[in-house]
């Protein structure tokens, strides 16, 4: 954390300590967020969006990606406000994965995605979530790949991958040949690299996966767990095949971009499978809200030893040039200043 960052942290964290009794002066896309959530959005189901409601959604999408970059300071070479997104993870992998955080930074993440389709695209829905449980046992029927009212389908099929971190179950794995992403470039990625590049959004769905780590008793197992840190555990997994969680497993059954643990975001649909992470992360702090409000723990680093040292409430949340920066307390209600103190707005169907 650099400490210029650390500063602006400490200091929104006063502010909201002392709430309206200091006029501090806030930065303004703070103030515009801290205690005024009046309306709370609803985020809903993919399926369940009415044919315009879908054809709004992916025109946003495709509008942050026109866009020009405003992240360019940090990352030269993005191009769109889409790239900004995929950059700053593309910066922040080994620090947000595998961490006690990992929940809650997406959390802020994809809220600021839905921020910036809001504000600067014109939409007026909610991010939308795709619930993959609805898919596990018939992957390449879902309407998310419909090209018309989805986000198109597989990839080209390109000769099978036999290197040892093929995903398993894997097909297609080139360039999408269908719907609204089929001329897409991405400029940044694959992999760590920030170099300037111009790709094609690859996917290779695997059914496999989705069957395997996609289902209701995945979910299920993940909402018993009775404190934090074994939910969190039990979201994200390890880092092998045996077992990649129900977080792996919505990257790894469209794989491609979406398995690139650093430039994932590069998939569109990347943002629906991490909604609907966050939505099992609310229902799972729902069924004990006062405790689970403020319920956080695990390493500070990746894949850190057991005995700390642990995020807590204060710890910083950093989305580079995206947001201001906050803590994983202004990240634990997704109602946010409704309940008192936070920076969401928004609730899920
Ligand atoms: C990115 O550019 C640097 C500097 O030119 C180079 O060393 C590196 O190999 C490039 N990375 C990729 C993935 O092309
Ligand atoms: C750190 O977090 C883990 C995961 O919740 C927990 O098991 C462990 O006891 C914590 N360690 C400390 C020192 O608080
Ligand atoms: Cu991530």
């Amino acid at each position: 954390m650099p400490s210029v960052g650390a500063w602006l942290v400490s200091c929104l964290y006063l502010a909201s300590l002392l709430g309206n009794v200091v006029a501090g002066p806030l930065p303004e896309d703070v103030a515009t967020r801290w205690g005024s959530c009046k309306t709370v959005i609803k985020r809903k189901e993919w399926r369940t969006l009415s044919k315009d409601e879908k054809k709004d959604y992916i025109k946003a999408v495709k509008c942050l990606q026109a866009k020009p970059a405003r992240g360019k300071a940090t990352i030269p070479n993005s191009v769109s406000r889409f790239d900004d997104f995929q950059g700053v993870h593309i910066q922040q992998t080994f620090s947000i994965h595998f961490v006690g955080h990992f929940l809650a930074w997406h959390r802020y993440f994809v809220a600021t995605y839905e921020k910036a389709l809001r504000e600067e695209c014109g939409y007026d829905g909610a991010q939308p979530y795709w619930d993959w449980t609805l898919d596990a046992n018939n992957f390449l029927a879902s309407p998310l790949w419909d090209p018309v009212t989805g986000f198109g389908g597989n990839g080209a099929y390109i000769l099978p991958d036999t290197s040892p971190l093929a995903v398993p179950g894997a097909t297609g794995g080139g360039c999408v040949t269908n719907g609204p992403f089929v001329d897409m470039r991405l400029h940044l990625g694959p992999g760590a690299s920030l170099n300037a590049t111009s790709r094609c959004l690859r996917r290779g769905f695997s059914p496999l996966i989705a069957q395997t780590f996609s289902n209701t008793a995945r979910v299920n197992n993940a909402l018993a767990q009775v404190d934090f840190g074994w939910f969190n555990k039990v979201i994200e997994g390890e880092t092998n095949f045996v077992n990649v969680g129900i977080h792996g497993g919505g990257h790894y059954s469209i794989g491609g971009e979406a398995g690139d643990l650093y430039a994932s975001p590069g998939e569109p649909v990347f943002y629906l499978h991490h909604a609907n992470l966050d939505r099992i992360y609310w229902q799972w702090q729902s069924m004990d809200l006062p405790a689970r409000l403020r319920d956080i723990s695990g390493p500070v680093e990746l894949l850190g030893p057991i005995t700390g040292p642990n995020v807590t409430l204060s710890f910083p949340i950093d989305l580079g040039p995206l947001a201001p920066g906050v803590t994983i307390r202004d990240l634990m209600d997704v109602k946010g200043s409704k309940a008192g103190t936070g920076v969401l707005c928004y609730t899920y169907q």
